[in-house]
């Protein structure tokens, strides 16, 4: 790894009042291209995945697409200046690799290149800190139909790619992304295919799995060859596993769970190999002949960071007696080999989302990953919450989103304190957008956006969030 990880704790002053944040902890909001640009064909703009998949009748709820979003595309500097009164020291965005390059492969589309140079060029202008993303899920369809994520040349279109935006950006930019979320691209697009492009194939979702890892150490090979002074990492999608109970089935549960949606890929990026448990676990679904040799070497390249999305916590339980006699795990599944397994609720109170809301889980996965892994210096590159949001005379005022946001925030203090090295923090999202298969219906933000007019209202949590920031602390209680 490049980076030390001096420890943090020092700058975390504890008033009688005030939690304090380390100095030069870097206080974000995150957005991705599809999300909230628009603009879907404009400026040589090519086809996605969602482009495809949105326009699908029956693949988002009330037929809702990406076209418009948040019309961020021409509204960029109104963005940016939002950004700054809120006090905002970065902004994570995700580049449309369908602008740049329109059929995924070839020839740079300079207008869509320009764009980011004019954002990222805009937000220097505030002195917010560019933190860019390469992959936030819009595959350029060309590529899609030439196979997709499974096809192992996706991963070398994603390097050749990396390596244009990065060339013309990493004169500005310090912080690049590679990939956003690899699980849900892989599990959810060619597993469940409740993402785009909506396959539901295991075997398809595996390789997706590892050509996606590919692609993130090719490039971030290619990126740090370039310019060895940058910061290179990848976002994971974590969570926090519990068994439902101590019984041994619903530990093995929680392994298998844990397995798959964390470790297949922490272990791979962070230690160079796929964890054997889970790779058992997949013997009926391959036999891993898409893995060479040398790929894990590239999957494994040092990161100088690693960005962690933490919304909830999966508590799982062994199959149980009453389960049916035709096996509802045939349906397709975005856990392949564990299809079985059964996702409990506590009752907690969830949000819009119906995630159950469970701020100690963040304590435990940021902990986990510090005690397991090589030492990185950590970022919650996500962390938020969708609820009902509601315009009342000019105001939207969410106090359960500022609930979330604090008690996440506690859990970041405190594992600051204990010793992980831990950043930042980016809240999702800045403001409402396109919440991919749920289309507009579930609301992120912490600005509202009135997809009528485009209106941007600043809800009682930006508000509240600016405060936070302004003071580098909470209150404490
Ligand atoms: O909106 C998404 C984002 O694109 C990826 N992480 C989770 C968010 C909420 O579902």
């Amino acid at each position: 790894m490049t980076n030390t990880t001096n420890s943090p704790t020092a700058d975390v002053r504890n008033d009688s009042d005030q939690l304090r944040f380390p100095d030069g902890f870097l206080w974000g909001a995150a957005t991705a291209a599809y999300q909230i640009e628009g603009a879907a064909n404009e400026d040589g703009r090519g086809p996605s995945i969602w482009d495809t998949f949105s326009h699908t009748p029956g693949r988002v709820v009330e037929g809702h697409t990406g076209d418009v979003a948040c019309d961020h595309y021409h509204r960029f500097r109104e963005d940016v200046r939002l950004m700054a009164e809120l006090g905002l020291k970065a902004y994570r965005f995700s580049i449309a690799w369908p602008r740049i390059q329109p059929t995924g492969s070839g020839p740079v589309n300079q207008a869509g290149l320009d764009f980011y140079q004019r954002l990222v060029d805009e937000l220097l202008t505030y002195g917010i800190e560019p933190w860019v993303t390469l992959y936030h899920w819009d595959l350029p369809q060309p590529l899609e139909d030439a196979g997709g994520w499974p096809a192992r040349d996706t991963a070398a279109r994603f390097a050749e790619y990396a390596r244009i935006v990065h060339e013309a950006l990493s004169d500005r930019v310090q912080y690049w992304t590679t990939l956003n979320e690899p699980w849900c691209s892989a599990f959810l697009g060619y597993g469940s295919g409740a993402h785009a492009p909506g396959r539901q194939e295991s075997v398809a979702a595996v390789r997706a799995a590892h050509h996606l890892m590919l692609g993130h150490g090719l490039a971030v090979q290619a990126m740090r060859a370039h310019r060895p002074d940058r910061q290179y990492g990848v976002t994971l999608n974590l969570y926090a596993v519990s068994p439902q109970t101590d019984s041994a089935g619903d530990a093995d549960a929680a392994r298998r769970i844990d397995g798959l949606a964390n470790r297949f890929f922490l272990d791979p990026i962070l230690k160079g190999a796929y964890p054997e448990d889970v790779v058992e676990d997949l013997r009926g679904v391959t036999d891993f002949g898409h893995v060479h040799d040398g790929d894990l070497e590239i999957i494994s390249s040092p990161l100088s960071m690693l960005g962690i999305n933490y919304y909830s916590r999966y508590v799982v339980a062994a199959p149980s007696d009453e389960q049916p006699a035709e096996p509802y795990w045939r349906a397709p599944s975005c856990w392949p080999g564990s299809e079985h397994i059964r996702f409990v609720t506590r009752g907690l109170p969830v949000t819009d989302m119906n995630w159950e809301i469970d701020a100690p889980g963040l304590v435990e996965v940021l902990q986990r990953v510090h005690r397991e892994y090589p030492p990185l210096p950590l970022y919650i590159t996500e962390n938020g919450a969708a609820f009902v949001d509601e315009v009342v005379d000019g105001e939207v005022d969410d106090p359960d989103r500022v609930a979330y946001l604090d008690a996440h925030l506690r859990a970041c203090h405190e594992v600051i304190r204990s010793g992980v090295p831990l950043r930042g923090y980016f809240a999702w999202s800045l403001m409402d957008n396109f919440e991919w298969a749920w289309g507009y219906t579930k609301r992120f933000g912490m600005v509202y956006v009135d997809y009528e007019n485009q209106k941007r209202i600043p809800k009682s949590s930006a508000k509240w969030y600016a405060e936070v920031i302004r003071r580098n602390a909470l209150t404490a209680q």
